[in-house]
């Protein structure tokens, strides 16, 4: 194939979104000799390290384990600076890769993709965007994110308040200065938690609307020195084969022991080594029946609690940041540097909204049940429309001009997490059913999936490809009966109980990266069999 063999078409492969899924999809789909490009509404690549560039934005993943794996060359030339990098340094990433794979002229950003229709009679997608223009494309991955639909809670008069106004997920290129002002941070989520301590260092008051705490720890992050930056150079093969093949898609060991196997006083020296330790190993590398066994559940939670009584002075406050509704695991934990500290700092309080809900926001500021109070700024980490979020805002009209919305309005219905039943074509690498750990590993092998795919059709002369509706629904059925096996459960973001009217349902992959192998490689070995392939030039004829 080829723009000068396939005159339907303007391109073949047509992504959306300059995040981490969609820049390698972009680079697979040129490597593999498919005319291509990439639309992007903002104005640089990196997804959502270029959106959430509030601060203190940073990688809760080890950075490496972050970063793309496929090239040594990549790997060996970029040093990050630190064990978990934060946001401009994420973002100059991205800007090396495009720079490094010659990806910048298939680019068009600010493209705001407000439409995408499939047309029968042509097996093609027209492609539409805000200011007009459109493509006609064979293939469409929508790499759109799963945390890119920021999400403002329906508040009383939210329009009205005259000050500054910023969700942490819009977070202006330019800035938001807070120096000396009067700041509201809404929300504690991981957002928010790492927005507060740099916000606490600036503003001349600092007020946090908490309506729920979460079981934050230290993410205990590190300069990464020059000798540890040739160690992971010398180790980049192991690295590289372990990120592709764990579960987790992560480096973090595994647990090794079961709480049973230590003394109470082992099991508090452990949960100390845990503590200190980096990142998500406190979830990943504690006790093996961390997540199982609720009692020792709740002795690391009273362990966590002890140390943030021990950090905030005010018993008051450290009780309200202290979680009651839920055990650790339950909901994707925060990770913290300096966060418990700044409560003890004159110029940073607490407001429970459990206690004293927000009633209003105003011209000049926040109203609870407890008063009205005046600021500056009013931040809103609020979070995210989690995995369906854009897709569902996409404008998606599939055979018979089905609204992917529709389909999709008791839960996601998906093949893979890539593609569901109607929607020939249209691909969404990354998007629900697409994670459960390091995302970008999940991404990255639903986007080789996909590029492998499209390969193998080319070879067999074949153009269209349509997931079964039984295919469909048994590969759901299976995602919502694996759920109670993930450690998250129906309060948490993944299943979408955060955004109000929204269907609970698990928008995670809960067979996590083995069972994704395993469908992938049966796929793979009776050549897609399972899967409905035909020719454009049949649909035509
Ligand atoms: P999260 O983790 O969804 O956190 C959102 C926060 O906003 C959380 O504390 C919510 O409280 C709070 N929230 C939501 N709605 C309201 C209303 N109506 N009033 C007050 N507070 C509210 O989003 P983040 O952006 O922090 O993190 C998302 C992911 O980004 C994160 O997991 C990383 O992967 C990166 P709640 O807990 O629901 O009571």
């Amino acid at each position: 194939m080829g723009d000068a063999e396939d005159n339907a078409v303007d391109v073949e492969v047509l992504v959306i979104g300059a995040g981490v899924t969609g820049l390698y999809q972009l680079y697979r789909a040129r490597e593999d000799g498919f005319s291509t490009v990439l639309l992007e509404a903002g104005d640089g690549v990196g997804g959502t390290w270029y959106w959430n560039r509030y601060p203190e934005a940073r990688f809760d993943s080890e950075s490496y384990t972050y970063a793309y794996v496929f090239s040594k060359e990549l790997f060996n030339e970029w040093e990050w600076s630190e064990l978990f990098a934060g946001q401009p340094e994420i973002e100059r990433y991205f800007q090396r890769f495009v720079e490094m794979f010659d990806l910048a002229p298939l680019i068009r950003f600010g493209t705001k993709v407000t439409s995408v229709e499939w047309c029968a009679e042509d097996s093609t997608w027209t492609v539409s965007a805000a200011d007009g223009r459109r493509w006609r494309a064979r293939f469409v991955v929508a790499a759109t994110g799963m945390l890119s639909a920021p999400y403002f809670p329906d508040v009383v008069g939210r329009d009205d308040f005259t000050g500054a106004s910023h969700h942490t997920g819009l977070w202006p290129a330019e800035g938001v200065d807070v120096t000396g002002k009067r700041v509201a941070v809404i929300g504690t989520g991981s957002s928010g938690v790492q927005v507060i301590p740099p916000i606490a260092a600036e503003a001349a008051e600092l007020v946090v609307y908490q309506r729920t705490p979460n079981w934050c720890t230290p993410l205990n992050n590190q300069a990464l020195s020059a000798e540890r930056q040739q160690e992971l150079r010398d180790d980049f093969e192991h690295i590289r084969q372990t990120l592709n093949t764990s579960a987790t898609g992560f480096m973090v060991p595994p647990p090794e022991r079961l709480s049973s196997e230590d003394s109470p006083e082992e099991r508090q020296a452990f949960y100390e080594t845990m503590w200190n330790s980096p990142g998500f190993a406190k979830l990943l590398s504690n006790y093996k029946d961390l997540l199982s066994d609720a009692t020792i559940n709740r002795e690391w939670c009273d362990f966590i609690a002890a140390k943030v009584r021990a950090i905030v002075a005010d018993p008051a406050t450290a009780d309200r940041l202290i979680p009651t509704d839920h055990r650790y695991g339950e909901k994707r934990p925060p990770f913290v540097t300096g966060y418990y500290e700044v409560f003890n700092e004159p110029n940073v309080s607490l407001v429970s909204l459990e206690e004293t809900p927000i009633t209003a926001i105003t011209a000049t500021g926040i109203e609870t049940t407890d008063g009205h109070r005046e600021f500056d700024v009013i931040v809103w980490a609020t979070g995210f429309d989690y995995g369906t979020g854009q897709l569902r805002r996409l404008g998606v009209r599939g055979v018979d001009g089905v609204r992917l919305e529709d389909h999709w309005a008791d839960g996601p219905l998906t093949h893979l997490g890539v593609q569901s039943s109607g929607f020939p074509n249209f691909f969404f690498p990354g998007g629900p059913h697409g994670a459960s750990a390091n995302v970008p590993r999940y991404n990255t092998d639903q986007a080789d999936y996909i590029a492998d795919l499209l390969v193998a059709m080319r070879e067999q002369g074949l153009d269209v490809v349509e997931v079964p509706s039984d295919l469909e629904a048994s590969f759901t059925a299976m995602i919502d009966q694996l759920s109670r096996h993930v450690p998250f459960t129906k309060i948490s973001y993944f299943f979408g109980s955060n955004i109000p009217g929204k269907p609970v349902k698990n928008l995670l992959n809960p067979g996590g990266r083995p069972m994704l192998f395993t469908f992938i490689d049966d796929l793979r070995n009776e050549g897609y069999a399972s899967l409905k392939l035909s020719s454009s030039k049949d649909a035509e004829s």
